[in-house]
Protein backbone atom coordinates (compact mmCIF):
# COMPACT_ATOMS: atom_id res chain seq x y z
CA UNK A 1 0.00 0.00 0.00
CA UNK A 2 1.42 3.43 -0.74
CA UNK A 3 0.90 6.56 1.61
CA UNK A 4 -0.84 9.00 0.23
CA UNK A 5 0.97 12.62 0.54
CA UNK A 6 -0.02 15.41 1.98
CA UNK A 7 -1.80 18.46 -0.15
CA UNK A 8 0.49 21.50 0.00
CA UNK A 9 -1.21 24.81 0.45
CA UNK A 10 0.13 28.46 0.80
CA UNK A 11 -1.58 31.29 2.63
CA UNK A 12 -0.75 35.11 2.74
CA UNK A 13 -0.24 36.02 6.24
CA UNK A 14 0.15 35.73 9.83
CA UNK A 15 0.74 32.14 11.17
CA UNK A 16 -0.39 33.09 14.70
CA UNK A 17 -4.11 33.44 13.21
CA UNK A 18 -4.26 30.28 11.76
CA UNK A 19 -6.05 27.35 12.55
CA UNK A 20 -4.11 23.89 12.65
CA UNK A 21 -3.28 21.13 14.76
CA UNK A 22 0.27 22.19 14.68
CA UNK A 23 2.21 25.56 13.85
CA UNK A 24 5.32 25.39 13.45
CA UNK A 25 7.96 28.20 15.12
CA UNK A 26 11.11 29.52 13.94
CA UNK A 27 12.39 29.47 17.13
CA UNK A 28 16.15 29.68 18.15
CA UNK A 29 18.44 26.82 20.16
CA UNK A 30 17.56 28.73 23.53
CA UNK A 31 13.72 28.43 23.26
CA UNK A 32 13.07 31.30 25.21
CA UNK A 33 11.80 33.64 22.41
CA UNK A 34 13.08 36.01 19.82
CA UNK A 35 11.72 38.13 17.11
CA UNK A 36 9.90 37.40 14.18
CA UNK A 37 7.70 34.54 14.25
CA UNK A 38 8.97 33.09 17.36
CA UNK A 39 8.18 36.57 19.17
CA UNK A 40 5.02 36.52 17.59
CA UNK A 41 3.92 32.83 18.55
CA UNK A 42 5.16 33.49 22.15
CA UNK A 43 3.38 36.75 22.28
CA UNK A 44 -0.20 35.58 20.83
CA UNK A 45 0.10 32.01 22.48
CA UNK A 46 0.50 33.50 25.92
CA UNK A 47 3.06 32.11 28.83
CA UNK A 48 2.23 28.47 28.95
CA UNK A 49 4.60 28.35 25.81
CA UNK A 50 7.60 29.30 27.22
CA UNK A 51 6.27 27.72 30.48
CA UNK A 52 6.62 24.36 28.59
CA UNK A 53 9.92 25.46 26.58
CA UNK A 54 11.53 26.46 29.84
CA UNK A 55 10.39 22.89 31.29
CA UNK A 56 11.80 21.42 28.01
CA UNK A 57 15.19 23.25 28.20
CA UNK A 58 15.42 22.38 32.40
CA UNK A 59 14.54 18.32 31.25
CA UNK A 60 15.77 17.50 27.63
CA UNK A 61 17.58 20.27 26.26
CA UNK A 62 20.13 21.95 28.96
CA UNK A 63 22.40 23.01 26.20
CA UNK A 64 19.38 24.22 24.20
CA UNK A 65 17.85 22.62 20.74
CA UNK A 66 19.97 21.61 18.16
CA UNK A 67 19.86 23.12 14.67
CA UNK A 68 17.68 21.11 12.30
CA UNK A 69 15.95 19.05 15.73
CA UNK A 70 11.78 20.35 16.79
CA UNK A 71 10.59 19.79 19.19
CA UNK A 72 6.46 20.17 20.82
CA UNK A 73 4.97 22.38 23.37
CA UNK A 74 1.54 23.50 24.04
CA UNK A 75 0.07 25.58 21.78
CA UNK A 76 -1.49 27.81 24.75
CA UNK A 77 -3.87 30.39 23.40
CA UNK A 78 -3.59 29.82 19.88
CA UNK A 79 -5.71 27.95 17.80
CA UNK A 80 -3.86 25.29 17.45
CA UNK A 81 -3.41 21.67 19.49
CA UNK A 82 0.46 22.01 19.45
CA UNK A 83 3.54 24.43 18.32
CA UNK A 84 6.11 22.78 17.22
CA UNK A 85 9.70 24.35 17.52
CA UNK A 86 12.13 24.01 15.17
CA UNK A 87 15.72 25.54 14.58
CA UNK A 88 16.74 26.75 11.55
CA UNK A 89 20.39 27.47 10.14
CA UNK A 90 22.18 30.97 10.19
CA UNK A 91 22.30 31.35 6.01
CA UNK A 92 26.20 31.34 5.13
CA UNK A 93 27.41 32.44 1.83
CA UNK A 94 30.95 29.36 2.33
CA UNK A 95 28.83 26.39 3.93
CA UNK A 96 26.00 24.59 2.62
CA UNK A 97 23.42 24.54 5.38
CA UNK A 98 20.82 23.49 3.52
CA UNK A 99 21.05 19.72 4.74
CA UNK A 100 19.66 21.55 8.29
CA UNK A 101 17.04 23.42 6.49
CA UNK A 102 15.52 20.52 4.90
CA UNK A 103 15.89 18.57 8.41
CA UNK A 104 13.80 21.32 9.99
CA UNK A 105 10.57 20.39 7.68
CA UNK A 106 10.94 16.83 7.99
CA UNK A 107 11.64 16.65 11.71
CA UNK A 108 8.71 19.16 12.20
CA UNK A 109 6.58 16.58 10.11
CA UNK A 110 8.12 13.93 12.39
CA UNK A 111 6.81 15.21 15.92
CA UNK A 112 3.78 16.19 14.57
CA UNK A 113 2.42 13.25 13.02
CA UNK A 114 3.84 11.51 16.25
CA UNK A 115 1.21 13.71 18.01
CA UNK A 116 -1.46 12.91 15.01
CA UNK A 117 -1.53 15.96 13.51
CA UNK A 118 -4.04 16.12 10.30
CA UNK A 119 -2.82 19.63 9.23
CA UNK A 120 0.54 21.49 10.05
CA UNK A 121 1.15 24.97 9.26
CA UNK A 122 4.69 26.19 8.58
CA UNK A 123 6.55 29.98 8.02
CA UNK A 124 9.29 29.92 6.08
CA UNK A 125 11.83 29.09 7.96
CA UNK A 126 15.29 30.68 8.33
CA UNK A 127 14.67 33.39 5.92
CA UNK A 128 14.02 36.33 7.89
CA UNK A 129 16.64 37.23 11.35
CA UNK A 130 18.79 34.21 9.83
CA UNK A 131 19.14 35.51 6.31
CA UNK A 132 18.44 32.66 4.32
CA UNK A 133 17.70 33.91 0.64
CA UNK A 134 13.71 33.49 -0.18
CA UNK A 135 14.20 31.48 -3.38
CA UNK A 136 16.59 28.83 -2.28
CA UNK A 137 14.61 28.79 1.14
CA UNK A 138 11.08 27.98 -0.56
CA UNK A 139 12.92 25.24 -3.07
CA UNK A 140 14.14 23.60 0.36
CA UNK A 141 11.15 23.89 1.85
CA UNK A 142 8.77 22.48 -1.06
CA UNK A 143 10.88 19.96 -1.80
CA UNK A 144 11.09 18.56 1.44
CA UNK A 145 7.45 18.10 2.42
CA UNK A 146 6.77 16.63 -1.24
CA UNK A 147 9.24 14.24 -0.25
CA UNK A 148 7.49 13.63 3.29
CA UNK A 149 4.25 10.98 3.62
CA UNK A 150 3.37 11.10 7.51
CA UNK A 151 0.24 9.74 8.23
CA UNK A 152 -2.42 11.60 9.19
CA UNK A 153 -0.88 14.54 8.58
CA UNK A 154 -3.63 15.55 5.13
CA UNK A 155 -2.44 19.25 4.64
CA UNK A 156 0.46 21.16 4.84
CA UNK A 157 0.19 25.23 4.64
CA UNK A 158 2.96 27.38 4.11
CA UNK A 159 2.00 30.73 5.72
CA UNK A 160 4.22 33.14 4.35
CA UNK A 161 4.40 37.08 5.71
CA UNK A 162 4.72 38.80 2.83
CA UNK A 163 3.55 39.05 -1.21
CA UNK A 164 7.63 38.47 -1.93
CA UNK A 165 7.52 35.25 0.18
CA UNK A 166 4.14 33.73 -1.42
CA UNK A 167 4.98 34.64 -5.01
CA UNK A 168 8.86 32.53 -4.26
CA UNK A 169 6.84 29.56 -3.08
CA UNK A 170 4.24 29.65 -5.68
CA UNK A 171 7.06 29.70 -8.05
CA UNK A 172 8.59 26.55 -6.12
CA UNK A 173 5.38 24.65 -6.15
CA UNK A 174 4.39 24.99 -9.83
CA UNK A 175 8.36 24.12 -10.45
N1 LIG B 1 3.69 34.84 10.43
C1 LIG B 1 4.25 34.26 9.34
N2 LIG B 1 5.50 34.55 8.90
C2 LIG B 1 6.18 35.49 9.60
C3 LIG B 1 5.67 36.13 10.75
C4 LIG B 1 4.36 35.77 11.16
N3 LIG B 1 3.78 36.31 12.23
N4 LIG B 1 6.61 37.00 11.23
C5 LIG B 1 7.68 36.91 10.39
N5 LIG B 1 7.42 36.01 9.42
P1 LIG B 1 12.01 34.80 11.31
P2 LIG B 1 14.25 32.89 11.10
C6 LIG B 1 8.28 35.54 8.31
O1 LIG B 1 12.95 35.94 11.46
O2 LIG B 1 14.78 33.58 9.89
C7 LIG B 1 13.79 34.88 15.86
O3 LIG B 1 14.29 35.95 16.60
C8 LIG B 1 9.49 36.37 7.96
O4 LIG B 1 9.12 37.41 7.05
O5 LIG B 1 10.81 34.75 12.18
O6 LIG B 1 14.16 31.40 11.11
C9 LIG B 1 14.10 33.53 16.50
O7 LIG B 1 14.08 33.62 17.93
C10 LIG B 1 10.39 35.34 7.31
O8 LIG B 1 10.06 35.14 5.94
O9 LIG B 1 12.77 33.38 11.53
C11 LIG B 1 15.47 33.23 15.99
O10 LIG B 1 16.46 33.86 16.77
C12 LIG B 1 10.06 34.04 8.06
O11 LIG B 1 8.81 34.29 8.71
C13 LIG B 1 15.47 33.80 14.60
O12 LIG B 1 14.49 34.85 14.62
C14 LIG B 1 11.08 33.62 9.10
O13 LIG B 1 11.58 34.78 9.77
C15 LIG B 1 15.03 32.80 13.58
O14 LIG B 1 15.15 33.38 12.30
Amino acid sequence: MTTKRPTITLVLGDITEQHSDVLVNAANSSLLGGGGVDGAIHRRGGPEILAACRALRGSHYGKGLPTGQAVATTAGRLHAQHVVHTVGPVWSRTQDRSALLASCYRESLRVASELGARTVAFPAISTGVYGWPLDDGARIAVRTVREAALPPITEVRFVLFDEEAYAHFDRALTA
